[in-house]
């Protein structure tokens, strides 16, 4: 086991890696940017190494600083939580070149994962449903046109470097499609380096359903019971939840395989994700494969009681899997994303925190690096917490996060509290009858104008 390791990241998931490693008996290094001085990761770590100026291009995307970082301090692996470097494949190879471990898969699964058209391929061949669409990537919109015509619109193109919901465009009728393709190629330069696309048909009315993975170095794999994701905005989730209320045990138990099997047949190893399209009539499609420790991660912990980053540490120091199949997950459980944004409009709303009342009790768990006094800087993303809850059923679930959420303070920012406690006691989540439309017209039903009281 390692005796010293290097977190490449901030916040939450910077301070949830340095408790794990504490319990372990690791020393921890921070590294952080000027603003993130007086930040919680920056103040529990062991050490601290400060790697540049505000922009995360100057400072937790700072390669060379962040390497420089974990030789001063000798630091024997980095963990790169989710975001900025973890899942630059580079990052991962100059890691492995300098001697550093990398706490993640080895750079090649993560750069094949990257390649969304390449990874739709690979997986494909492992056996797991995908989407009907293209073979490879498309050279020309007559190319786009002839396919689409043959499968049928609604068709969605995305960008074969993108993911995480950058880069894609639905197109409904042949109209359209010329347009939206010159559009869709212009997007994905701009914003990969790379104009390919690939198509697919469009899923109307799917869920959003994930399968966390975790694999050994020595060819042991375990799939764990899915993450629903489909209440998300902007394809920023907003609530996560264990068990789905949608998925029927049999299509649980064949993605579960399903996903294990592809695991096995690529020789992924450390954590990772399967990212699922699941439609009305229950069947599933492969989407994307994360490579990462992703920020819904608790769910899974709660339903299972274990912690996946101390696993994911002893994974990467080369121990073989400690959970058993046997282990079986529990009750229910429910994640709710608490962001610094104005709940009418989602613009970020940083600042100082005047004061700060977080929930507990019996089955909520709080991941947050927030505390009162405290300043959320403008320059990183507006997580502000994350609130777990665990019961043993979804009602109950539900109660205890409301509670919880009712009972909790923040003042001086604003946050997206109120919106949460809407979703919340709204009929169609409280039914479990959603699908990833179902945020956005909530949203929208709230602003039309409503009916004058006589
Ligand atoms: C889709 C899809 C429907 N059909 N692909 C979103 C993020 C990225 N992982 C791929 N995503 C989707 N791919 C096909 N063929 C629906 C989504 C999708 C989505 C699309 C529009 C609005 C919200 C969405 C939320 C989750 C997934």
């Amino acid at each position: 086991m390692f005796s010293k390791i290097l977190i490449a990241n901030r916040g939450e998931i910077a301070l949830r890696i340095i408790r794990a490693a504490k319990e372990l008996g690791i020393k921890t290094v921070a590294v952080y940017s000027e603003p993130d001085r007086e930040s919680l990761h920056t103040l529990l770590a062991d050490e601290r190494v400060c790697i540049g100026p505000a922009p995360a291009s100057e400072s937790y995307l700072n390669i060379p600083n962040i390497i420089s970082a974990a030789e001063i301090t000798k630091a024997e692996a980095i963990h790169p939580g989710y975001g900025f470097l973890a899942e630059n494949p580079r990052f991962a190879e100059i890691c492995e070149a300098e001697g550093l471990v990398f706490i993640g898969p080895p750079a090649s699964i993560i750069k094949l994962m990257g390649d969304k058209n390449q990874a739709r391929q690979e997986m494909k061949k492992a056996k797991l449903p995908i989407i009907p669409g293209s073979q490879n990537v498309i050279e020309d919109f007559q190319e786009a046109k002839k396919l689409a015509q043959k499968i049928g619109y609604p068709i969605i193109l995305k960008a074969a470097s993108g993911g995480g919901g950058k880069g894609m465009r639905i197109v409904t009728s042949p109209r359209q499609l010329e347009e939206q393709f010159s559009i869709a190629q212009s997007e994905a330069q701009a914003a990969f380096g790379n104009p390919a696309l690939y198509l697919e048909k469009f899923l109307v009315s799917a869920r959003h359903i994930e399968i966390q993975i975790v694999a050994d170095k020595h060819g042991r794999v375990l799939a764990l019971e899915e993450r629903e994701c489909s209440i998300q905005r902007k394809h920023q989730k907003l609530i996560e939840e264990s068990p789905s209320p949608f998925l029927q045990a049999k299509t649980r138990k064949r993605m579960l395989r399903a996903a294990e099997e592809a695991a096995k047949a690529i020789g992924y190893q450390s954590l990772g994700t399967f990212e699922f399209l699941v439609d009305q009539d229950q069947k599933f499609y492969f989407m994307e494969a994360n490579t990462r420790i992703q920020v819904e991660h608790p769910v899974t912990e709660m339903q299972y009681n274990l912690d996946l980053i101390k696993e994911q540490i002893r994974l990467a120091s080369g121990e073989k899997l400690s959970l058993s199949p046997s282990q079986l997950p529990q009750g229910h459980s429910l994640e709710c994303r608490i962001n610094a944004e104005d709940p009418h409009n989602f613009v970020p709303s940083p600042g100082k925190i005047d004061f700060l009342v977080f929930p507990g009790g019996p089955g909520v768990r709080v991941d947050s690096a927030a505390y009162s006094g405290w300043t959320v800087p403008p320059y990183y993303d507006s997580l502000l917490a994350k609130i777990i809850v665990h019961a043993p059923t979804r009602q109950e679930a539900i109660t205890k996060m409301y509670t919880a959420l009712e009972t909790m303070t923040i003042v001086g920012i604003k946050t997206n509290l109120p919106l949460h406690l809407k979703i919340l006691s709204s009929t169609d989540f409280l039914s479990g009858r959603y699908d990833i439309q179902f945020l956005e017209r909530f949203l929208a039903q709230g602003k039309a104008p409503q009916p004058k009281k006589a």
